[in-house]
């Protein structure tokens, strides 16, 4: 998701910078394009024009026309504005006074609402919550079989009853069990339709009526494009939403309804879903999106990802490594291991400053099969080459060939990514951003 996006404002932004000092028409010429790489992306009609019209009207205030990097400045005032149409900081669950707390989840069919809600669970138990989770989707045997599996595969409680139970029933009698197991929230799964009708919108309405929920969160689709966005718009105003979570965010969708759900409804995005696994799920960051669509890659993800992984000393050599660009290919072995243990490699990729349009345009790119390859070619390399990749010459480059099994040309490949790497990374975050605007992106 976003890559295409991505790419065209990147674009856009690499033609700015090359210019200088910039004129009226130049920066109209670039919100042009940033208009419509928008509306390719998908985004609401409105939220596009709004979103040009504040750039704009920033831009062609005296702080970028007289400062001396304006093409930097419009770049900051995208970002700024990009975190403002994703609703500013981060939106947190809120607790009820009194525990337990109760997060109803609604949605349509498919959406991945009790999926979501036992990666909601999970999270909150990580959190030092304990959650119960409640199968109120009595319309289908299978979802409360679902359900009940995830939560025993994640040793959460789950609360059931059969069937042909009312959902009133469920709900009242879910309470009882929460006040028994002394949970602290309490996560109600629900029916989804096809299509918002009246009585799936009359029965939700009276289930938030039982429960009064701390959070109604509505569970979306995101490669639904637009219609996700209608979809929130809706629901807010029959049943009162607390917060969104989009799904499905791993897809190959162009991002639409990410950057404009949260304009469009007024609701805020709370999690975000991305991939079939319960721990796929994380709380929704708008600066650190902002910051991935502007191809800045996202240091502050791949950091708290590394720190589940890594010591803290640890977390901090590489952190460092990443922001200076100076890690060489004998760092790069030793993450190498470490990245495995953090997540699928394409998804870490993802989140590098520049390395995400390098894995792009490398479609081999560093995959897990291609991991062990890599690892044997630096093994074959003594301590002095991997620290010094430049000295490798072409009877150096025969000996880790055959060290390693590969051909010689596979060794140059991987120099070449590598040195690749490295000049992307210090043109997303060092290099040749001014002191001021790369501060902005750590
Ligand atoms: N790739 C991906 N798949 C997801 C994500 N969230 C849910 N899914 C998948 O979407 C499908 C539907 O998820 P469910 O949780 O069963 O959806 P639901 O809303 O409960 O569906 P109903 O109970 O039929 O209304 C499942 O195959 C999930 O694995 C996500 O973030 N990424
Ligand atoms: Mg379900």
């Amino acid at each position: 998701m976003f890559e295409i996006l991505s790419e065209k404002l990147n674009k856009v932004f690499r033609a700015l910078s090359g210019k200088g000092k910039l004129s009226e028409k130049d920066i109209d010429d670039a919100l042009r394009q940033v208009r419509l790489a928008l509306l390719e992306a998908d985004v609401n009609f409105k939220v596009v024009k709004d979103f040009t019209a504040r750039v704009k009207e920033r831009s062609l205030g005296a702080e970028v026309l007289r400062s001396l990097t304006p093409a930097q400045q419009i770049i900051k005032i995208v970002n700024e504005e990009l975190i403002r149409t994703l609703g500013e900081g981060q939106s947190r669950l809120v607790s009820s006074s009194l525990p337990p707390s109760i997060a109803m989840m609604v949605g349509l069919q498919g959406s991945g609402k009790t999926t979501t809600s036992a990666k909601l669970a999970l999270h909150l138990k990580h959190s030092g919550q304990r959650p119960l989770l409640v199968a109120a989707d009595n319309r289908r045997p299978a979802a409360i079989e679902q359900l009940v599996t995830m939560g025993g595969q994640l040793d959460i409680p789950v609360y059931r009853e059969t069937p042909d139970s009312d959902s009133k029933d469920i709900c009242a009698h879910a309470l009882i069990r929460a006040k028994e197991l002394a949970v602290t929230w309490v996560i109600v799964d629900t029916a989804g339709r096809m299509h918002i009708d009246e009585p799936m919108m009359a029965e939700l309405s009276q289930v938030k009526e039982q429960l009064k929920p701390a959070e109604v969160l509505l569970v979306v689709d995101a490669m639904t494009g637009q219609d996700a966005v209608r979809m929130a718009e809706e629901f807010n105003s029959r049943l009162g939403l607390t917060g969104l979570i989009l799904t499905k965010m791993d897809g190959d969708a162009r991002g639409g309804a990410a950057l404009s759900i949260r304009w469009v409804s007024g609701v805020p995005i709370k999690f975000i879903g991305i991939g079939e696994k319960v721990d796929a799920f994380e709380p929704f960051y708008p600066d650190r999106l902002a910051s991935r669509i502007l191809g800045m890659g996202d240091v502050l993800t791949f950091i708290e990802k590394a720190e589940k992984t890594f010591d803290e000393q640890q977390v901090k050599e590489l952190e460092k490594k990443v922001r200076t660009a100076t890690f060489n290919l004998e760092d790069f072995l030793s993450q190498l291991r470490e990245f495995k243990k953090m997540g699928p490699v394409a998804q870490l990729m993802e989140m590098l400053p520049g390395v995400s349009q390098l894995s792009r345009q490398l479609p081999a790119g560093m995959e897990e099969k291609q991991l062990k390859k890599v690892e044997a070619m630096i093994l074959s390399m003594t301590l002095e080459e991997r620290r010094n990749p430049s000295i490798i010459d072409g009877s150096r480059r025969r000996r880790i060939a055959r060290g390693s099994g590969v051909k010689p040309q596979d060794i140059n490949q991987l120099l070449n990514q590598f040195r690749q790497m490295q000049k992307l990374m210090k043109m997303g975050i060092g290099g040749k951003l001014p002191p001021n605007l790369a501060g902005m992106f750590r």
